[in-house]
């Protein structure tokens, strides 16, 4: 007999800056506890004194601002229910790795409840002018990337839209606690419904825009998907989360037993609109599987589940398929593009029925 192993609470994928992926069976419960949260840093953690620190709003504005944390704290609050999936969730499945860019498996994605302030009551405060388009966020953290000449800071924008849209805020905690150094402490933007890219961390400073579409580092270069060869590329920043599936139970190479039953069990999210089927395929075809739609908000991923009564020995493929609202569809195969970006095929783990 073999002794059980303590599970980690999250696996390492690179220690400095720290970056951490949940091990999928640690996303079985629907919120998911800050431990086994995944982290995605660029640069190291920012040290921010609460004292010292503000929320400066400025640009294409007629009422420039700049907020400390009480300021913030006095405002009224609201509570999201949202999943964050990094960008680069499941690139590992890629068979060629691109090269310089982490290779996650299926672990940087999470379910949290936020707390915080809707952004469109700060940005409202500071009178957007007309011509606006675009809101910029720069977070505290900074550095030079390996192949880059000059530090660069984290900063990303959103079209006033979505910033304007009710449930995008300026969060302050995680499932009720303030947040943790490593997922932005003090303040944060949270975006339901996009790539966790768009969620920057370590908030500072709010800038307003007109004119050219933004294009700093984190969405002109990295976070967009590049496709076609030079002369013809086109390049367009990752945004809404796409349709996806996760099977969390059983795991990977799970011995089940023949002629008893399991219950196969999973999430699944998408940026655009509720999931509104998921399909199983156990060796005889797809099936459709119960999802636990009553309990998720919008923005949060739904529990799916279906009972399994194993009839081969052998190994045995289990594969799911989510759909949305709006007939999006996970591929067989994952879209290619330069950095790997948005994978979400059909998802797949190997049992072995004994
Ligand atoms: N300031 C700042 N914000 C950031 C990042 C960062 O490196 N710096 N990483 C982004 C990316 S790519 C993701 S996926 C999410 C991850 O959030 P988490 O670490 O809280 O899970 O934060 C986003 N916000
Ligand atoms: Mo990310």
């Amino acid at each position: 007999m073999s002794m059980k192993k303590e599970e980690p609470e999250l696996v390492i994928a690179r220690v400095s800056p720290l970056n951490a992926e949940a091990p999928v069976r640690a996303l079985r419960s629907s919120t998911t506890p800050v431990s086994s949260f995944f982290v995605r840093s660029h640069f190291a953690v920012p040290r921010v004194k609460l004292s010292g620190w503000r929320l400066s709003v400025g640009g294409e504005v007629d009422n420039p601002r700049e907020l400390s944390y009480l300021d913030l704290l006095k405002m009224p609050m609201k509570e999201v229910s949202a999943t964050l999936e990094c960008a680069g969730n499941g690139r590992a499945g890629f068979a060629v790795p691109a090269e310089g860019e982490l290779r996650w498996g299926h672990g940087a994605v999470g379910n949290a409840t936020w707390t915080g302030v809707p952004l469109r009551a700060v940005l409202g405060a500071a009178l957007p002018r007309k011509g606006a388009k675009e809101v910029v966020f720069h977070g505290a953290d900074s550095g030079v990337l390996k192949g880059e000449e000059r530090a660069l800071t984290f900063s990303r924008s959103l079209p006033v839209e979505k910033a304007m849209d009710g449930d995008t805020m300026i969060a302050v905690k995680m499932n009720g606690a303030r947040l943790t150094p490593e997922h932005g402490y003090p303040a944060r933007l949270v975006v339901p419904g996009w790539y966790g890219v768009a969620s920057v961390k370590w908030l500072n400073r709010i800038e307003l825009v007109s004119g050219k579409p933004y294009r700093a580092f984190f969405n002109g270069v990295k976070y967009v998907y590049v496709r076609g060869g030079p002369g013809e590329e086109i390049s367009e920043p990752v945004s809404e989360m796409r349709v996806k599936s996760l099977i969390t139970q059983p795991s990977e190479g799970d011995e089940v037993d023949l002629g008893r039953r399991v219950e196969v069990a999973g999430k699944a999210w998408s940026g655009g609109a509720m999931v509104s089927r998921v399909d199983v395929d156990l060796g005889d075809g797809w099936r459709r599987a119960e999802l636990q739609t009553s309990s998720a908000g919008p923005f949060e991923w739904v529990g799916w589940s279906i009972v399994w009564t194993p009839r081969k020995k052998g190994e045995q493929l289990i594969r799911a398929r989510a759909t949305d609202g709006r007939g999006n569809v996970q591929p067989l195969e994952p879209e290619d593009n330069r950095y790997q970006y948005g994978y979400n095929a059909v998802s797949r783990l190997r049992v072995r029925v004994v």
